[in-house]
């Protein structure tokens, strides 16, 4: 295995996934493992009985073609019962995984006062984020927005995010939290995370939005609580630009002069 991983520099995705730090994320790696462990074991038997009948019925043993009408009452049952076996041993499993996960983590939003809200507007190719300060209104004159492209978020906290679109469909995606969500033109989609280790992450674009795609890349940081309020009450209302040197993040140019919008609340 050590061969393998020097010739692919970057690891072997299934091997070495970027590092889980998420409350929730174990779940998506559930239904991927899963998924990559059923295929991997049909696959084989495939090409074990592909070889089997090369073997079993090569030109040499059987020199003879024979003709063989079969059994059609034989035939018909084994193909509906592979046909049941991978539906449920596949789809239904996967299917089941999923929706649990999504009733019991992805779509159950958390509620109450601890929660850290953000509003993301993502734009070609940059990420914006707003905070909605002490009145806790977001679109009010007291809103931090941070420099493009950083964002703070407090260990142990539940996060929701409420996303939309500055120009064209972009996706906000989280690697080490195993989760993602598509900000879209005209409307507000939302998504909620839990970090459970302090660091710094990355943050990427999970959908082709134009020709610098590849580097619109966002710089999460996981801290204490106590750090996570210290760096907000640092910051003045509608942004800072201090931070920028320290990550080597840009600015693009036409930066939104002003956006926000009144939180909508998930039922
Ligand atoms: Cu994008």
């Amino acid at each position: 295995m050590g061969k393998i991983k020097k010739l692919l520099p970057g690891g072997i995705w299934f091997l070495d996934p970027p590092k889980d730090i998420s409350l929730d994320g174990y779940r998506i790696d559930k239904v991927i493992q899963y998924t990559d462990f059923v295929i991997t074991l049909y696959f084989a038997i495939v090409v074990i009985a592909l070889v089997f009948f090369i073997w079993r019925y090569n030109s040499r043993k059987n020199p003879k073609a024979s003709y063989d009408h079969g059994n059609q009452k034989k035939h018909l049952i084994m193909t509906v019962a592979m046909g049941l076996l991978v539906f449920f041993s596949i789809d239904v499993v996967i299917e089941t995984m999923s929706f649990k996960d999504l009733k019991e983590a992805f779509w159950n939003f958390p509620k109450g006062k601890d929660v850290v809200r953000i509003e993301v507007m993502p734009q070609q190719y940059a990420w914006n984020f707003r905070y909605a300060g002490e009145d806790e209104l977001f679109g009010t004159d007291d809103d931090i927005v941070p420099s493009q492209n950083i964002m703070h978020i407090p260990v142990n906290t539940p996060i929701v995010i409420q996303l939309t679109t500055y120009d064209v469909i972009h996706s906000f995606y989280l690697p080490n939290f195993r989760i993602k969500q598509d900000a879209t033109p005209g409307m507000v989609t939302a998504m909620w995370f839990q970090a459970m280790e302090t660091g710094q992450y990355e943050i990427a674009c999970a959908e082709l939005c134009g020709n610098s795609h590849f580097k619109m890349k966002g710089y999460l940081t996981v801290e204490s609580e106590e750090d996570f309020d210290s760096w907000l009450g640092s910051l003045e209302p509608e942004g800072t630009k201090d931070e920028l040197d320290d990550w080597g993040a840009e600015e693009v140019e036409g930066v939104p002069e002003f956006w926000a919008w009144a939180w909508k609340e998930l039922k």
